[in-house]
């Protein structure tokens, strides 16, 4: 059993929850579900289309031309089962290459959605694949087209993904959910979403720091409102699809629980002050509803110095506002034990190590090299398992990611992880090192390793493994 101790003062935080009138905040909308047309059993079968669209993105603004999965921002959720077989009938009704990439998910080669497989502008492609068992988590899609992921993204093109397991054990407990997908976007005085020149300064900027924006989105809402009741347990999802904003979120005066990353639930819950979370990362928290009830707290984003000193923004240390959260009143909820076994998570075994590698990513590049999709950087068998020092040796963060598989952090700068969790995405913070341990258990074929800071992943920070039998 976990506790729920009030938590103490952090760094630089008031010792008392901050209680705060908030006005005109809406309540928390999830995106919709992507409607399943097959009546089979394990089926899944979706129909999705990249399109232009107007939408409003701003509260009180005016409707302004985006890029949208089925007219949606963020685009509909494919929520399905280990297990499923899965159809997604994608059209690109954009004015351009584009792809889509479910991040985190153990899928064929050719249904990832990397470069390596574009759709071209009016076409369509049947992504096919089979929810690998054991997989139960929270992923997200979105494009992953040659050198214009930023954009596309920007433009408005993500989407949620969840995967459930027959048993799950918080599900089991009843304890409602929720989906919450972190963006991040940057207006013109009219209301349209802006983009640097690309000789100016701020274009330089974003290439440095990646694409942020001044305007905070949970699911294409700016800082709505979660009502909990007192006592109530709520799990919420958290997918962090912004560009490159790395969220350090608190909510001052409470704990967290702490049950899941990347690819699903640890084997224990961690009680937690604050969470990292790097873009295209994903966390998986148990909140609850304190006493008294009726007064109002924030989900904070605290400073968190990921910039290279010459580009940091001058704002960096601020703390803004993701959501906030509403302990309305009335009769407190019946107590919810949180469960301490979670699930199993086996560490991978490392009794036979085909190779030890070291990666090393500096500005822009991983291995002194830029991305060639004509280029093979590693090649791999099948069936052997790989430990990756993935080290940073620059002045500013990196998250790296691998493409169609989980693995499992070893240590950082040599200190031993102290959970296990499966993940698809590691931060590397500057000037640091982090091992990783990967398992290359199915699946031949070219895959993408990258910083997933998305202005780096278009400038090529990118390498290709290739697995072969
Ligand atoms: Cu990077």
């Amino acid at each position: 059993m976990v506790g729920w101790g009030a938590a103490p003062s952090g760094q630089g935080r008031k010792p008392a929850p901050r209680a705060q009138q908030v006005a005109a905040s809406e309540p928390l909308r999830e995106p919709p579900t992507l409607k399943n047309l097959s009546s089979v059993p394990g089926i899944v079968e979706v129909n999705l289309t990249a399109a232009p669209a107007r939408l409003q993105l701003v509260p009180g603004g005016p409707r302004v031309s985006v890029w949208a999965y089925n007219g949606s921002i963020p685009g509909p959720t494919l929520d399905v089962h280990e297990g499923d077989s899965v159809i997604v009938h994608f059209r690109n009704e954009l004015p351009e290459m584009t792809t889509v990439h479910w991040h985190g998910l153990h899928v064929p080669n050719d249904m990832d959605g990397s470069p390596l497989n574009p759709v071209p502008p009016g076409g369509s492609y049947t992504y096919t694949f089979r929810i690998s068992p054991g997989s139960a988590g929270t992923y997200w899609y979105h494009p992953h087209p040659d050198r214009r992921t930023t954009y596309q993204v920007a433009m408005g093109l993500y989407g949620g993904l969840i995967i459930r397991s027959a048993h799950d054990p918080l599900a089991e407990r009843g304890i409602p959910e929720r989906l919450l997908i972190l963006t991040d976007n940057r207006f013109n005085p009219d209301g349209s979403i802006a983009f640097p020149d690309s000789q100016s300064i701020q274009a330089e900027i974003d290439l440095e720091n990646g694409r942020e924006g001044n305007v905070l989105f949970v699911n294409g809402q700016v800082a709505p409102t979660i009502p909990i009741r007192p006592g109530e347990v709520q799990r919420w999802r958290i997918v962090n699809a912004s560009a490159a904003r790395v969220y350090r979120m608190a909510i001052p005066g409470q704990s967290m629980i702490h049950v899941g990353s990347d690819g699903g639930l640890f084997e224990h819950p961690r009680e937690v002050k604050e969470l990292l979370l790097a873009d295209a990362g994903r966390v998986e928290v148990l909140v609850r509803g304190e006493e008294p009830a009726g007064r109002t707290v924030a989900l904070e984003d605290l400073p968190y110095d990921r910039y290279m000193p010459q580009t940091r923004p001058v704002d960096w240390d601020s703390t803004r506002t993701v959501l906030w959260l509403s302990e309305t009143a009335g009769p407190p909820a019946p107590r919810v034990e949180t469960p301490s076994e979670l699930r199993p998570v086996p560490p991978t075994d490392t009794t036979h190590v085909a190779n030890r590698r070291v990666i090393v990513m500096s500005q822009g590049l991983i291995d002194q090299k830029r991305m060639d999709l004509n280029r093979v950087d590693i090649r791999a068998r099948l069936g052997t398992t790989e430990i990756w020092e993935v080290q940073n040796v620059v002045g500013m963060d990196h998250p790296f990611h691998v493409h169609g598989l989980q693995f499992q952090v070893l240590d950082r700068d040599g200190k031993p992880e102290p959970y296990r969790s499966w993940k698809d995405l590691v931060n590397v913070p500057k000037h640091s090192s982090v091992r990783i341990v990967l398992r290359f258990a199915d699946y031949p074929g070219k895959w993408m390793y990258h910083c997933h800071i998305l202005d780096h992943e278009d400038a090529g920070m990118m390498g290709i493994l290739e697995l072969t039998r």
